[in-house]
C-alpha cells in the first residue's frame, strides 16, 4: 500500500497493481484529490517495469458515484468543461493509453463518471450486486468521461441512446448482456476472479499485449486499409521479439511459455 495516497489505495501483488478507490463513505465519488491521486496511481503502475496488469476496484458498497455533487453544489464559478479537461479526461487517457491492460473490478453501484470509468477499462468484471447508471441526464448534464465514445461502441447506438437519455439503472447481468462488461460473478468470488484475470493478462507477452491494445483502439477510428497496414507494421515488430521465439518454442515443446517483454 502507498501511504502517500488518501483517496486511493495502491498495492503491488506480484505483476499486478491493485488500485482501489478509497472514499467509501462518499460512495467513492470523485473530488479533486481523488482525480489527482487516481491519475498518479495509474501512472505509477504504467511506469513500473515489474507491473504487467492493473486491477481497478473500490472499497465499500459502491464502485463510484461519479462526481461528488457536494463539492460542486454551490460553485457557480466552476466551468465543468475545465473539470473534465483537468480531472477526468487525463484518467481516461491514462487507462486507454497505457501499454498494460486495466481490469475494472466493480463490486457495487457505478454512476455517472463512475460508470464511464468502468467502461473505459480494457476489461470489466462485476459482482452480481453491481449496477450501472448513466446518471448525468437526471441533473441536466451530458454523459462524460468517455461515455459518449464507449457506450455506442460497446452497446450499439440504440442502447446507448436509451441508457443516456433515460438514465435507468441497469444490473450487472444486463450490462454483461449488452457487452458493457465482460463477466458477472457472485460477490464473494469477485476479488479472486478479478485477480485471476489480471494475473492471466500479466502472464501474456507484454509487448504483444501493448501492441494489441494500441491496434484495437486505433482500429476503432481507422479504415480497413489503415488497420491492415498497422497490423502489418506491428506484426513485423512482434515477429522479431524474443517473446515470439519463446512462444513458438514452447508451442513445439508442448510447455507453458515464459514471456519477458523482449
Ligand atoms: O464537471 C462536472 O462536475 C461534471 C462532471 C460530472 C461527472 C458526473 O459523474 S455527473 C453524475 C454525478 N453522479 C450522480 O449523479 C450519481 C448520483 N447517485 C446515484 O445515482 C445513486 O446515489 C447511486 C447509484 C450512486 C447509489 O444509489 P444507492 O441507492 O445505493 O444510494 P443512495 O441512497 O442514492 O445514496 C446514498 C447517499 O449518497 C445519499 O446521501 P444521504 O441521503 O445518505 O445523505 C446520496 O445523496 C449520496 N450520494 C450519492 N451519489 C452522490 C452522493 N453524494 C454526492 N455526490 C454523489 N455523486
Amino acid at each position: 500500500m502507498n501511504p502517500a495516497y488518501e483517496t486511493v489505495e495502491y498495492a503491488r501483488e506480484g505483476r499486478v497493481a491493485r488500485i482501489l478507490l478509497n472514499r467509501p463513505d462518499q460512495l467513492n465519488a470523485f473530488n479533486p484529490q481523488m482525480h489527482r491521486e487516481l491519475l498518479d496511481a495509474l501512472r505509477r503502475a504504467e511506469r513500473d517495469p515489474e507491473i504487467r496488469a492493473v486491477l481497478l476496484g473500490a472499497k465499500g458498497r459502491a464502485f463510484c458515484a461519479g462526481q461528488d455533487l457536494e463539492t460542486i453544489r454551490s460553485r457557480e464559478d466552476l466551468d465543468y468543461g475545465d473539470l473534465l479537461r483537468e480531472g477526468y479526461n487525463p484518467i481516461v487517457q491514462a487507462i486507454t493509453g497505457m501499454d498494460k491492460p486495466v481490469v475494472a473490478m466493480v463490486q457495487g453501484a457505478a454512476a455517472g463518471a463512475g460508470a464511464s470509468l468502468a467502461f473505459a477499462c480494457d476489461l470489466a468484471i462485476a459482482s452480481e450486486k453491481a449496477s450501472f447508471v448513466e446518471a448525468f441526464i437526471h441533473i441536466g448534464l451530458v454523459p462524460d468521461t468517455g461515455s459518449c465514445w464507449f457506450l455506442p461502441r460497446l452497446a450499439g447506438l440504440k442502447k446507448a441512446v436509451e441508457l443516456a437519455l433515460l438514465g435507468d439503472r441497469i444490473s450487472a447481468a444486463e450490462a454483461e448482456r449488452l457487452g458493457l462488461i465482460n463477466r458477472v460473478v457472485p460477490p464473494e468470488r469477485l476479488e479472486e476472479e478479478a485477480l485471476a484475470l489480471a494475473e492471466r493478462l500479466a502472464a501474456m507477452p507484454p509487448l504483444a499485449v501493448a501492441r494489441t491494445k494500441r491496434a484495437l483502439y486505433r482500429g476503432l477510428s481507422a479504415s480497413l486499409e489503415e488497420t491492415l497496414a498497422l497490423e502489418a507494421r506491428l506484426q513485423s515488430e512482434s515477429g522479431r521479439t524474443e517473446d515470439h521465439r519463446e512462444g513458438m518454442k514452447a508451442f513445439f515443446e508442448k510447455r507453458r511459455p515464459g514471456f519477458h517483454g523482449r
